[in-house]
C-alpha cells in the first residue's frame, strides 16, 4: 500500500534489520528498541490492523514468533508478545505488526 511504511520496508525501499523473511511474512528489528531483543513481525499483505486481518495470517504470525522465540532463546527466559491496535492501544504504524520484545524483565505497567 502505498505511503505505508512498513509496506515500503517489506518492497525494500525503505531499509530494515532482517531477522527473517519469507513469501508471507517479514521480521526485523525494532527501529527505536524497549528491550534487548525488539523484534517486528509483519505479514507482507496489508492490514491495517489485527481487526481485519484473517485468522490464518495472524496464526501464520504467531507460528513464527514462537520459531523465532526459540532461535533467540526467549523460550527460556520468556517475553512479551504486543499487539498495539488502535487509538487506545496507541498503534502508530496502521500495518499489522507483532512486537516480540525480550531480555530483560518486561516490568508491567511498562516503564
Ligand atoms: P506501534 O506503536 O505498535 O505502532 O509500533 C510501531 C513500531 O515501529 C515502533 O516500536 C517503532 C517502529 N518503527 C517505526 N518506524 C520504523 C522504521 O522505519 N524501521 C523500523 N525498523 N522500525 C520502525
Amino acid at each position: 500500500m502505498e505511503n505505508c511504511l512498513f509496506c515500503r520496508i517489506v518492497s525494500g525501499e525503505i531499509p530494515s534489520n532482517k531477522v527473517y523473511e519469507d513469501d508471507k511474512v517479514l521480521a526485523f528489528r525494532d527501529i527505536s528498541p524497549q528491550a534487548p531483543e525488539h523484534i517486528l513481525v509483519i505479514p507482507k499483505q496489508h492490514f491495517d490492523s489485527i481487526l481485519d486481518a484473517d485468522p490464518q495470517t495472524v496464526g501464520y504470525m504467531q507460528s513464527i514468533v514462537v520459531k523465532l522465540a526459540r532461535e533467540l532463546g526467549l523460550d527460556e527466559s520468556g517475553f512479551r508478545l504486543v499487539v498495539n491496535t488502535g487509538f487506545d492501544g496507541m498503534q502508530s504504524v496502521m500495518h499489522l505488526h507483532m512486537h516480540v520484545l525480550g531480555g530483560r524483565l518486561m516490568l508491567w505497567p511498562p516503564g
